[in-house]
């Protein structure tokens, strides 16, 4: 719970800088055209919204986000979705392509060299507080809370952290702490992860956000600039050098905002590989979600097209149009056609007598007449051509489409292109 006792909320001294510019290349072709962040997500959002929600809900109103690996449909959402900041009122909104402001370099070289060549930018705004985020993951959690244990445990740096199973630790920054939750041990993407004291199977790992007081992290920048051996990382950096030089301490993920009783695990997803994603989404249709969208107290914000909303019919031979154990999108429509536990995003079409289960259809997908897909994720703008079976025979499927360890199929426009 938030403690009412510090007065005035730390996070109206805080900016959040996201940092959303990497590919996410363990989702294959659904990043070829997209950063990670812009991958859409539950139906209306996209990856990004969750760490930008995350940030608002907190009482957070400066955020800048880093961008690099194909930023267009980033960049497009955020201006449609995050352009209601005042400036009148000291907040602001600021997308910080890598532009060459510092440096001859055409890119960020690491995420630490994505805030040291926006120095300046922030400086403008003079944020007590520095909250970096990470602009792909999903989850639902209160930055106030990270914020006031860093004020008052005295660190240098406050890491966000969660428990995971050892086999998964290998791609986190894993970190060991003492009784009072200061940092004494911080490795980056080890290949044996130590694991907890007295629990053999789990690790502690890094979420990759930090708190850091503005002026402190200008100087840790400044410092990891001048090195020549650095990678301008913060877990393989920045991090380490402070947890041997200074304070670190670790801040144990809650997902606390607002939960009610009955929500049982915390939660948090990296949806980094296209099972993962495919399952995260796919738990939306469960009667209880472990993720609650419809959560008034911590909305997730995003663009809204305007649109009309989804409509259900009668086919001509009066075949029902039904969803069951899904959830539908505004602007689809359902002919005469069947979605059980699925996800219809925004102006998906399905024809007479087409069926999908267990589908994840990105939006303005058209599914032509009689077509039976099952297990598939959709990119966006894909027109299923009538008739098409998926999800029946592996070995096609393998071969025309891009079909996962657990049998998901991905189908974009270009795979769909091929068929023809
Ligand atoms: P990774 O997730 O592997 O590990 P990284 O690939 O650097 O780290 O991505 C971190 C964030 O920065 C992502 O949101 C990504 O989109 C963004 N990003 C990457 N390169 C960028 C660049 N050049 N410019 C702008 N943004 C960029 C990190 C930490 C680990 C921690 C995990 C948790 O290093 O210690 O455990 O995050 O997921
Ligand atoms: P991304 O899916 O990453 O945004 P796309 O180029 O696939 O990139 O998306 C096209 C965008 O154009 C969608 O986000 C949507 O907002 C819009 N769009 C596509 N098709 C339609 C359509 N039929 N009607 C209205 N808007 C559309």
């Amino acid at each position: 719970m938030r403690d009412r006792t510090i007065g005035q909320p730390l996070a109206r001294d805080a900016m959040a800088y996201v940092l959303a510019g990497g590919r996410g290349s363990r989702l294959k072709e659904l990043t070829d055209n997209r950063a990670k962040p812009a991958v859409y997500f539950g139906g209306v959002s996209r990856i990004i919204d969750f760490a930008l929600s995350n940030a608002i809900n907190s009482g957070i109103r400066r955020i800048g986000v880093a961008t690099q690996y194909k930023a267009h449909s980033l960049i497009r959402h955020m201006n449609r979705a995050w352009n209601f900041m005042r400036p009148e009122r000291n907040e602001s909104f600021d997308i910080l392509p890598a532009s060459q402001r510092v440096s001859e370099h055409q890119w960020y070289e690491g995420t630490a060299d994505a805030v040291f060549q926006n120095i300046d930018i922030i400086q403008a705004h003079a944020p007590k507080y520095m909250v970096i985020l990470a602009g792909d993951h999903i989850y639902k959690m209160d930055y106030e809370l990270m914020l006031q244990q860093h004020v008052s445990s005295g660190a240098d740096v406050t890491v966000g952290c969660l428990v995971v199973p050892k086999k998964d630790a290998t791609g986190f920054g894993v970190m060991a702490m003492d009784e009072a939750s200061t940092i004494t041990a911080f490795v980056e993407k080890p290949a044996d992860p130590p694991t907890i004291p007295g629990d053999d199977a789990h690790s502690l790992a890094s979420m990759g956000i930090y708190v850091f007081e503005t002026k402190f992290l200008f100087e840790q920048l400044q410092r990891d600039a001048a090195d020549p051996a650095s990678s301008r990382d913060f877990g393989g950096d920045i991090i380490p050098y402070i947890v041997k030089h200074g304070k670190a301490v670790a801040h144990r993920f809650t997902d606390s905002c607002i939960r009610a009783a009955e929500e049982i695990e915390e939660y948090w997803r990296d949806v980094g590989t296209l099972d993962a994603y495919f399952d995260a989404n796919l738990d939306l249709t469960d009667t209880v979600p472990k993720l609650n969208m419809y959560d008034r107290d911590w909305p997730i914000w995003t663009d809204q097209v305007v649109a009309a909303p989804a409509k259900f019919v009668h086919d001509e031979e009066g075949r029902r149009g039904m969803a069951i154990s899904s959830l539908i999108s505004q602007d689809c429509i359902v002919s005469g056609a069947l979605a059980r536990r699925s996800l219809l995003f925004t102006g998906v079409k399905m024809g007479s007598f087409s069926s999908v289960e267990e589908g994840v259809i990105l939006p303005y997908c058209n599914i032509g007449r009689g077509a039976q897909l099952k297990r598939v994720i959709l990119d966006s703008g894909v027109r299923i051509p009538e008739g098409l079976v998926v999800g029946e025979d592996p070995e096609l499927d393998a071969r025309r489409f891009r079909r996962t360890e657990n049998g998901v199929c991905l189908i974009t426009k270009a795979m769909i292109d091929r068929l023809a």
